[in-house]
Parts: C-alpha cells; sequence; structure tokens
C-alpha cells in the first residue's frame, strides 16, 4: 500500500492502492508511519509523496465511510505530514482530489503535472472535506477561491492552480515528474506550512456565496456547512477551525443525503458492468456511425459521436429534412461555443464529421447504424429489413425507440444477434442516461461493444430487457396513469406537479407532459373524446409548443394555471359521473412515487434491469430524480417498504382495479431487506 525509496538524501513514498490510490486504512497507516520514521532517519534530507497508477489520490475510501473510521484518521496523517521537521512535497498527476489534495495541502510544498487535476468534490457526495481542507486550502488562496471550489465540488486544473498559488512548480509532464519532484525537493531547506498562515474575509463573503448558489444548494444540507467551515478559517485557529470542520462532517457523513450520493456516486458504477459477461470480451471496432432520421433525436444522437471526433453518415429521405436536421445540429454547436463551452474550431471539426445524404446505401460502410425514425413498428420494421441487405456484415444495428419491442424489430432481419436498442433521451446531446436495450438475441460483444461506446461518448449507459417501456419510460406510466385519474377525483395540475417539484424533481407530471407535447399519441380526431388528453387536445391544447396544455404559458413559456383548464377537467369530470372529493398531497406521493417504485420492483422480478440501483441510475441521469435521494429503489428503502407496501395497500381501490403490489417488494418489505438485496 506504500513503496518508499531514497533518492540520494531525498525519501520518496508512493501510495499503491490500484485503481485511484483511495486513503484506505492501510495507506493511513503506511503514511504515517514512513513521515514517522523520515524524521529520525539523518540520511533523509527531505520527502517526496506522490501516487502509483494514473493519479495522485482520488481521496478517502469512500467505501469505508458506513463503518467506525479505524484510526489513524485521515486528519492526523496530514498533520502529521505537515509538522514534519523536514521539507515535504506532493508531486502530482492525474487527480488530487478531497482527502488526496488534503495530503498535498498538509505537504509544504505542491509539483503538479500541468493536465493535473485539484479538487476538493466531497459536497458531491453529501459531506465536506474533513481532513483540513477547509481550513488549509483558504490559507493557501484566499476565502473567495477556496469557497468556489469546496461549494461547487469542481476540481481546476494544475496551472490554474499553480496561478493562485496552490501548486508551487509545473512540472514538464508526466514522465518526469519523479525526476523533478526529486530535484526540486532538493532546494528546499525548510518547511513552510499552510497551517501557519492566517486568513481573513468580509463575513459577507460568507452570505453572498450562500444567496448566489441558494437555488443550486436548495434542500442540501452538505453546501451550508461547507461554507460554514470555511468561515471557522477566518475567525478560528487552526486546530479549532479543524474541530468544527470534524463535527460538521460528522454531522452530514451518516446523514441520509450523504447515503444517497454516495449510493449513486458506486450505482452509476455498477450500472456498467453486465453481469455474466467476460470482462476482457473482445469489442466491435466502431470508427463510423450511420445514423437513420435527421429529426430532434436524429440530429442530437448525432452530436454525441461528432463531438467524440467519430464521423457520422446521417441519412434523411427528404432534402428539406435533411437540410433542417444538419441546421439544428450547427445552430446547437453554435449555442455552445456562444457559451463559451467550445471553441469555433472545435465546432468546425465536429461539423467537418458529419456527411448528410438522402441515399440510403451510404450506410454499407458504417459500422454502427442507428435508427431514429418514427416511434411505429411497421415503420421501423421496413427500415431494418433494408439495413440488413444493406449494412455491412458485423455492423452493429440499433433502434431508438423508447417503448417498442427490440426482438420484433430484429426480427425483420436475418441478422438478430447484430440488433439492440440504444434508447437516448431528449434533448440526445445533453441528457447523460443511455439505455443499453438487449433482445433476446443480441450478441455479446454486441452489448459490450455498445457499453464502451456509450461512456466513450459520455453517457452513463443502463442494460435494459425488452419489455414496454424498458425501465424509464415504463416506470412513467404508473405515475401519469394516476395522476391523470388524480385530475380527475379532484386533485390539480399545480398541486400534483407542486408535490413533486418540492420533492426535488426538476417539474412534475403535466409540466412535463406540456414540455413533451400533451399531443403524443392523441389520434388526432377532435370529435373523439375519451380522456382527459383528447379533452385538451380537441381544444389545440398541446403543451408549450401551442402556449396552452395543462397551463397557461407567456412568450418566455411561463406556466400559469389555466382557469380553462379547471373548465375542462370539471366538464369531462362531469360527463365521466366521477364525483370530485379532496385529495391530500399524501396519496398523489403514494398513487405517483410509491406506484414507480412498485413498477420498479416488477421490473426487477422480471429480470428486465439487472439490479435495483440500476433503476436509480436510469431516474438519476434520464429524468432529473433528486441526485441527494439517489434513486426511486434506494429512496424506497429511506423511507420503508413495509410503509410503502401498506399505503399502496391502503389506496389500491383508488390506483385501479388491476393494480397488484410486486412480490418481490413485499417480501423485501417483510424480511426488511433492501430491494438490492431482494431475496
Ligand atoms: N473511494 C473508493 N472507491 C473509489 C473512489 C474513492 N474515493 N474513487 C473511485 N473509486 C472506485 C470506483 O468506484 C471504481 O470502482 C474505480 O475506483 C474507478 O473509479 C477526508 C472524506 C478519481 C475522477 O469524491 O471522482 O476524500 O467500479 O470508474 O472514471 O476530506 O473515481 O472499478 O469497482 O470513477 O477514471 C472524495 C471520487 C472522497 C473522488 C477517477 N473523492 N472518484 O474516475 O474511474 S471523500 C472523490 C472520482 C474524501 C476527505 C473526504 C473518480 C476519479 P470499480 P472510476 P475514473
Amino acid at each position: 500500500m506504500i513503496k518508499n525509496q531514497l533518492h540520494g538524501d531525498i525519501f520518496e513514498i508512493v501510495m499503491v492502492n490500484p485503481p485511484v490510490n483511495a486513503l484506505a486504512y492501510p495507506v493511513r497507516q503506511g503514511l504515517l508511519q514512513a513521515i514517522i520514521d523520515a524524521q529520525t532517519d539523518d540520511a533523509v534530507k527531505a520527502i517526496v509523496i506522490r501516487g502509483d497508477g494514473q493519479l495522485f489520490c482520488a481521496g478517502a475510501d469512500i467505501t469505508e465511510f458506513d463503518a467506525p473510521v479505524v484510526e489513524p484518521d485521515l486528519h492526523v496523517v496530514v498533520d502529521a505530514i505537515e509538522a514534519s521537521a523536514k521539507p515535504v512535497v506532493a508531486a502530482i498527476h492525474g487527480s488530487a482530489l478531497g482527502g488526496g489534495l488534503e495530503i498535498a495541502l498538509g505537504c509544504h510544498y505542491r509539483i503538479a503535472t500541468p493536465d493535473a487535476k485539484l479538487g476538493l468534490p466531497e459536497v458531491l457526495i453529501g459531506i465536506l472535506p474533513g481532513a483540513g481542507g477547509t481550513q488549509r486550502l483558504p490559507r493557501l488562496i484566499g476565502v473567495e477561491a477556496a469557497l468556489d471550489m469546496i461549494v461547487s465540488g469542481s476540481p481546476i486544473a494544475a496551472r490554474r492552480a499553480a496561478e493562485i498559488g496552490l501548486v508551487d512548480r509545473l512540472a514538464s509532464n508526466e514522465g518526469s515528474l519523479g525526476e523533478e519532484a526529486i530535484a526540486f525537493t532538493r532546494t528546499l531547506d525548510a518547511p513552510r506550512r499552510a497551517g501557519d498562515l492566517s486568513v481573513e474575509a468580509d463575513p459577507a463573503v460568507f452570505e453572498k456565496v450562500a444567496a448566489d448558489n441558494a437555488r443550486k444548494i436548495k434542500g442540501l444540507d452538505a453546501p451550508s456547512a461547507c461554507i460554514e467551515a470555511v468561515k471557522a478559517s477566518t475567525t478560528m485557529s487552526l486546530a479549532d477551525g479543524q474541530a468544527k470542520e470534524r463535527a460538521l462532517f460528522a454531522g452530514l457523513v451518516s446523514g441520509e443525503q450523504a447515503k444517497a450520493l454516495r449510493h449513486i456516486f458506486f450505482a452509476e458504477r455498477s450500472a456498467a458492468k453486465i453481469d455474466g459477461l467476460p470482462k476482457d470480451i473482445a469489442l466491435r471496432p466502431i470508427a463510423k456511425v450511420g445514423i437513420l432520421g435527421a429529426g430532434t433525436m436524429g440530429g442530437g444522437i448525432s452530436m454525441n459521436f461528432l463531438s467524440a471526433g467519430i464521423p457520422v453518415t446521417i441519412v434523411e429521405m427528404q432534402q428539406e429534412a435533411l437540410d433542417r436536421g444538419v441546421r439544428l445540429v450547427r445552430k446547437n454547436y453554435e449555442a455552445t461555443a456562444a457559451k463559451g463551452r467550445l471553441t469555433t474550431d472545435q465546432v468546425k471539426n465536429a461539423l467537418g464529421l458529419l456527411t448528410p445524404t438522402l441515399d440510403f446505401d451510404t450506410l454499407a460502410d458504417c459500422d454502427l447504424i442507428i435508427e431514429a425514425a418514427y416511434e411505429n413498428m411497421e415503420i421501423k420494421k421496413e427500415i431494418f429489413a433494408r439495413l440488413d441487405a444493406v449494412a455491412k456484415p458485423g455492423a452493429i444495428l440499433a433502434s431508438n425507440t423508447s417503448y417498442l419491442s427490440i426482438d420484433e424489430i430484429a426480427s425483420a432481419t436475418k441478422r438478430p444477434q447484430d440488433v439492440l436498442g440504444l434508447h437516448f433521451f431528449s434533448p440526445a446531446n445533453v441528457m447523460k442516461l443511455l439505455e443499453v436495450v438487449r433482445g433476446a438475441k443480441t450478441a455479446p460483444d454486441v452489448l459490450a461493444t455498445s457499453m464502451q461506446l456509450a461512456r466513450k461518448i459520455g453517457k452513463v449507459p443502463v442494460v435494459s430487457g425488452v419489455c414496454y417501456g424498458f425501465i424509464g419510460n415504463r416506470m412513467l406510466i404508473p405515475r401519469q396513469k394516476n395522476a391523470e385519474a388524480l385530475l380527475l377525483e379532484g386533485a390539480t395540475p399545480e398541486q400534483i406537479d407542486r408535490v413533486h417539484t418540492s420533492f426535488g424533481m426538476p417539474m412534475g407530471p403535466f409540466q412535463m407532459a406540456d414540455l413533451a407535447g400533451v399531443d403524443i399519441g392523441w389520434h388526432r380526431d377532435t370529435d373523439r373524446i375519451e380522456s382527459l388528453q383528447d379533452a385538451l387536445c380537441a381544444e389545440g391544447r398541446w403543451g408549450q409548443k401551442t402556449k396552452a396544455g395543462f397551463y397557461d404559458y407567456d412568450d418566455k413559456r411561463k406556466p400559469t394555471p389555466s382557469a380553462a383548464v379547471a373548465k375542462i377537467i370539471d366538464d369531462f369530470r362531469a360527463r365521466k359521473g366521477v364525483t370530485k372529493r379532496e385529495t391530500s398531497d399524501e396519496e398523489i406521493v403514494v398513487r405517483t412515487l410509491y406506484t414507480m417504485v412498485n413498477e420498479g420492483a416488477l421490473i426487477l422480478e422480471e429480470g428486465i434491469a439487472q439490479r435495483a440501483s440500476d433503476v436509480d441510475v436510469v431516474w438519476a441521469y434520464g429524468y432529473g430524480w433528486p441526485r441527494h435521494r439517489s434513486g426511486p429503489m434506494f429512496w424506497a428503502g429511506q423511507v420503508g417498504l413495509t410503509k410503502i407496501v401498506a399505503d399502496l395497500g391502503r389506496y389500491a381501490a383508488q390506483i385501479g382495479s388491476n393494480f397488484a403490489v410486486s412480490a418481490l417488494l413485499k417480501r423485501c418489505a417483510e424480511q426488511r431487506v433492501p430491494l438490492d438485496r431482494a431475496p
């Protein structure tokens, strides 16, 4: 866990704990012992601390947080480094994050490769730097720069760190870092301790940071604790400030939000693993991608590959549609560049990789072809039959369908083993989630290739089996059905949406319907009024695009409750002979959130999702489920499965005659085990 080596009179301590040198107990113990030994070793003039492998250190071992600390705690190690009578230098490459950066802050000097990243991301997992970071960082770079790093959790590049005094020297490159660090250390005669510095700040700075971040940190515990800890660095001694920091840390680390954020951190990484697939399976090379359909989805999907430097051939049937699609891609890139997130060269390079064409046969040399045409099975089967005739052997044929059966689509080809679903979420160039839908005959290497490619284009992939709506959209079905039933029974769109937005969702079911389009799937017959959707659509209330849906919208798309909608609902209720009644927020939670949990449990029961945490990842990355609640399945455990089963039973009649509580959910409740350890 620790390798030590003497280079002349410079003692090099190397952290070795692949893959990220997490500061598990053996690393902490080894570091502390090495620092102590170096103090009394006359052969040692100064010390260098380095990380083995891809990076310096990714911080504390997050898997240890649910158990009591095994001494030495990290702050003891950092304090010992800083107290060293001999100069200590941190040689940083890759990343120095969290406790990793705190180790470097305890060192007297820091040298880094130019592209290294330094950060304190603890706030992103619901805690705060707990080994002196909130006390030493402000002393080194000032309160405002420190607050920015600690409250956002975003790392900075070493070049920037050098400008603000966090890094003393930039190495030429990773290969020479070791030698340069030793040479640099040889020039040092005395320690220089961040802890000896003091830092002042106008107290108004802290109020301003809290106010500037108010929307982002609303409902979260960690950010305000971060601000309080940094404030202590300006009013307390290092020791007292660290004690305050540790007290705040202790108050967060075992809290529900920190547990949920740790859970989703690991869930995202677990989702990338496919049970039963050999780790070293040979992948199919994907050098060129074909996209069928240049609509909103086809254009957005293309951008993911173009931005990753993968050439795209985009095919449409009409020139006008093709031109419109290319214009949309260009417009999206230019909008991103206008925000400074892309350079004009990057936009030019990306667009240079796009080949628009009406010629279906140009897809013959693509390694992956993604169909993004109408959500209609007959159309998709025709397309896949044509692809079967044109695509080269071994090409992966994917559909972007959001509900339909991949098995039926694959049956239109003679190569079902090469067919799967790649379900992107709109806007496809922004949303991180990608549901990778495996058909009954999808070959393992097709699946593995798609998962690896998903990560390459910056997506968070989750494997789904074939069912109507896969994982995410299938769980939307009971939510939407109950939400509309609740409207008929007397709730209002704003009451139901408020329950969801106060829960932490970015928008509620009806705000979402207006955004997506109330007219999706509508039969277009204005005389046929069989549902609330029909009633609204017949009045031209198709959502934001017609400035009227479940809400009225102004030119800035700001929603306001609509008296016209209230009347449409009243009239429809009268026609259906439904008596209006009061509905509580609690009933709305049960019928629109607990029913989603139940659907998630059914999805697990049927083997559609590999694991409960995969369902959480789908909702966290595809639908804006509040990250500090992890996802529906983990959150259900925090609510209590027994309570959820009981409440679903209490409202079973209202939920619907064909409603049944999942057997798996019942079993987990009875046996008091979480859904991700379902018996
Ligand atoms: N602890 C335990 N495991 C970790 C880990 C960590 N800190 N970081 C990564 N892993 C695992 C990860 O689960 C995966 O496991 C493997 O390492 C590769 O990770 C006291 C309290 C460093 C940018 O929040 O941001 O210090 O799936 O797939 O894409 O103040 O990992 O292979 O089994 O993410 O190259 C603060 C978290 C901790 C950094 C590398 N530190 N890690 O990304 O690899 S709290 C963090 C990351 C703390 C102190 C406080 C990223 C990375 P598996 P990966 P990557």
